[in-house]
């Protein structure tokens, strides 16, 4: 990891006004992309891109309702539910994993909470991981606070847990849990000293402002998220959210940049949806500020670029994939 330049806290802002964040979205594209390479290279290595690879380790059937999800037990996907992975088939995962050159793995749960009788042998994943020389990350859905305590003490680095949208649009996404659950998630994950993972989705229908407001609730949190995940949608057929109108990719590159100039510090995490973006797109995110993505050939039900082809692209772009160790939280 670089030296971090930026000393200033000025810049590291928790008060962010919708209205202000539309402004940057405003900017002519020329003057928004300067900007945000302008203090991307203030904070870390523009040539290098840190990599994690997921794992489903608990697949459908969940009791959430969220609107975009293939694993919602509410909608008629083709996803077929599948219990717990047993250890050994998520260490051999994981080991695979980092010999492809991933620094951190992520392991996914498809619950709308943890569960206590599920918590040692997901405890004892994070362990097994962490001893493999990986980063570990998990997202297994709301938490308590005993619960973030138990998977730092096993050795979690990272909680994925994303607002995913606006609170005004958060309605016509999901009803089983609220906003606020999901702050009260993050605070706990927080609080245990785990490193936060938190990002939203886009292209599902949203406006600009819905946009601006996710990246309002993300930055306003009392310590910014050291990595923010930008999805766009990827649209699977027995969602609801199929058939949305596509996001003009410029928008996608767009919010990359405008959460690169508010986030300055995190990472932002090019993640759903590479597999129908183009090279060229992809370029222009990590140009945006995109310096974190997923690597491996599956998300967690659907597909994503093949990793040869994504060395091809580090190596026609002069992209080094670094260990993505974060040097402060914001
Ligand atoms: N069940 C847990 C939860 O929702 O908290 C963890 C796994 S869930 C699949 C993790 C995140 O993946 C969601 O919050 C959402 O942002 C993202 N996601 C799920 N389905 C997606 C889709 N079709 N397109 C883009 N992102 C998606
Ligand atoms: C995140 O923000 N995106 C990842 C990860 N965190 C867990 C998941 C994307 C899921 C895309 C749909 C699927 O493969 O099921
Ligand atoms: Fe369940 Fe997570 Fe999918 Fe929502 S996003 S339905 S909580 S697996």
């Amino acid at each position: 990891m670089p030296e971090n330049k930026l000393n200033s806290d000025q810049l590291i802002r928790h008060d962010w006004q919708v209205e202000e964040i539309e402004a940057l979205y405003n900017l002519p594209f020329a003057d928004l992309m300067y900007r945000a390479q302008t203090v991307h290279r203030e904070n870390f290595d523009p040539n290098a891109v840190q990599v994690s690879t997921l794992l489903s380790i608990k697949t459908g059937g969940c009791a959430e309702d969220c609107g975009y999800c293939p694993q919602s037990a509410h909608h008629e996907s083709a996803v077929k539910a599948e219990p717990l992975m047993p250890l050994d088939k998520v260490l051999e995962n994981a080991a695979q994993a980092k010999e492809s050159g991933a620094s951190r793995f992520c392991m996914g749960a498809a619950w709308r909470n943890l569960k206590d009788r599920d918590l040692e042998r997901v405890a004892d994943m994070v362990t097994g991981v962490k001893d493999m020389g990986l980063e570990t990350c998990v997202t297994l859905g709301m938490l308590e606070e005993h619960q973030a305590k138990r998977l730092k003490e096993a050795g979690l680095d990272y909680y994925n847990h994303n607002l995913d949208t606006s609170p005004e649009f958060y309605g016509d996404v999901i009803s089983t849990r609220t906003y606020q659950d999901r702050l009260d998630t993050l605070s706990y994950v927080r609080d245990a000293d785990i490193n936060v993972c938190s990002g939203g989705i886009v292209g599902m229908g949203e406006t600009r402002q819905d946009r601006a407001g996710l990246l309002a609730s993300l930055a306003n949190m009392p310590s910014h998220p050291e990595s923010v995940p930008i999805n766009l949608l990827v649209q699977v057929e027995g969602t609801p959210m199929a058939g949305t109108e596509n996001l003009d990719p410029l928008e996608f590159v767009r919010t990359i940049a405008v959460t690169r100039l508010m986030m300055p510090k995190s990472f932002v995490r090019l993640s759903a949806g590479r597999e129908h973006m183009s090279d060229e797109l992809q370029a222009m995110c990590f140009l945006a500020g995109a310096n974190s993505m997923f690597y491996g050939e599956k998300l967690l039900t659907t597909d994503n670029p093949d990793t040869d082809h994504d060395q091809q692209l580090f190596d026609r772009l002069g992209i080094t994939t670094s260990i993505g160790e974060h040097s402060s939280a914001a």
